[in-house]
């Protein structure tokens, strides 16, 4: 059975988090920027959104240069954020974890899911299935996103950055070919500036260019492995799975209180609905859990974790709410500070079905 294989990229991620988090923000040019503290404008650019690349402005660029690029732009520069980006990152991802099959995260703004299952193979359903996903992410939390699908992991990756943003490209196995054929070969992943050169050295322009090439002499000039696997990218072959990393075998939460607070009653209504969250997503991927925590940071930002092993796994969202108003209880009478952030946590997943880690959900 072919696979199917979404890789889902957030638009100027950074920068729209920014227009998110201040709608006000949106029709002007917004810089997201690493200061590196020296002079007033010395660092670099993070990114930026379309309306400032209109302008030229490009990641990496000095943000002196992005200064004179959008003069008199009404332009706004802002101080990267990472907190709040990760934390943004980890609410969408729980929304595309549960659309998946599989779920493998591989950036704070990208993923790969595998969804060949729930869809049954079909290709018209994918479709389908990844303009719900984007009105989701729309609908709910203002974002866009470009999505690649395809037959496996390169061939996602490659179309999720063929249209953006807010694009949508599809490439059927019988498309592979022609689809890949016409594009640079640094549009293979992995392919960076210096191979790039080499292979333009050998008349090799376009992946079609490298795909007709002599197997034998790719293998010669690059090493056994490296022109294996640039030959294999060619034909737009790539077996490797959809396999979530180590540590993304748990679900976590975490949220900035509104005020400070050491009131379980307040606290856990703050948390709510992270709760809730969590509880649905282990629900949607049919995923018990056995292990509850809670992560809580205290206005000097000093971290506290408490967790419980469970005798049996739940996915009940009010029993996996008791246990962690007890732990936030526990916390409380063995701490004195307030609480500036307050989290959950679930960990060591079981499939409902028999044993199964989330790395196959
Ligand atoms: P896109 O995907 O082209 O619409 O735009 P971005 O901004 O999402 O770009 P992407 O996906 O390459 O990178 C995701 C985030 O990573 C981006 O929002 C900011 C950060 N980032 C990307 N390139 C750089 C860079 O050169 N320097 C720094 N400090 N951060 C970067
Ligand atoms: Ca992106
Ligand atoms: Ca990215």
């Amino acid at each position: 059975m072919q696979r199917i294989i979404f890789h889902i990229d957030f638009d100027y991620f950074y920068a729209q988090v920014e227009e998110t988090d201040n709608p006000k923000l949106k029709d002007r040019p917004i810089v997201v920027c690493m200061f590196s503290g020296r002079t007033e404008d010395s660092g670099a650019v993070a990114t930026s959104n379309y309306v400032a690349r209109g302008y030229g402005v490009k990641s990496g660029m000095p943000i002196a240069f992005a200064k004179k690029k959008l003069e008199d732009k009404n332009a706004i520069f802002i101080k990267a954020r990472h907190e709040r980006y990760a934390e943004v990152s980890q609410q969408l991802m729980m929304v595309i974890a549960s659309y998946a099959d599989k779920f493998e995260q591989t950036s704070i703004d990208e993923a790969f899911i595998d969804v060949s299952k729930r869809i049954e193979n079909k290709y018209v359903k994918a479709r389908q299935l990844a303009e719900e996903l984007k009105k989701e992410i729309f609908e709910n939390y203002h974002f866009t996103c470009s999505i690649g699908i395809g037959p496996n992991k390169l061939i996602a990756k490659i179309s999720s950055d063929i249209q953006k943003p807010n694009g949508l490209t599809i490439v059927r196995p019988p498309e592979v070919e022609t689809f890949l054929g016409i594009l640079d070969v640094d549009k293979i992943p992995g392919v960076g500036p210096k191979t790039k050169e080499a292979l333009n050295m050998l008349g090799i322009k376009t992946v079609a260019d490298l795909h007709k090439y002599n197997r034998t002499e790719i293998a010669e000039k690059f090493g056994k492995n490296t022109g294996a696997w640039l030959i294999k990218a060619a034909n737009g072959e790539d077996d490797s799975e959809v396999a979530m990393v180590e540590e993304q075998k748990q679900l976590s939460r975490i949220k900035t209180l509104k005020r400070n607070s050491r009131e379980i009653g307040y606290i856990m209504t703050e948390i709510d609905e992270l709760i809730n969250d969590v509880a649905q997503t282990l629900k949607d991927n049919n995923l018990v859990c056995t292990i509850v925590g809670i992560n809580a940071i205290d206005s000097e930002l000093k971290n506290y974790t408490k967790s419980k092993t469970l005798v049996r796994a739940t996915n009940d969202v009010s029993e996996i709410k008791n246990l962690i108003r007890e732990l936030y209880r526990s916390l409380l009478e063995t701490t004195f500070v307030e609480f500036r952030r307050t989290g959950v946590k679930v960990e060591k997943f079981e499939s409902k079905a028999g044993q199964k880690t989330l790395g196959e959900f």
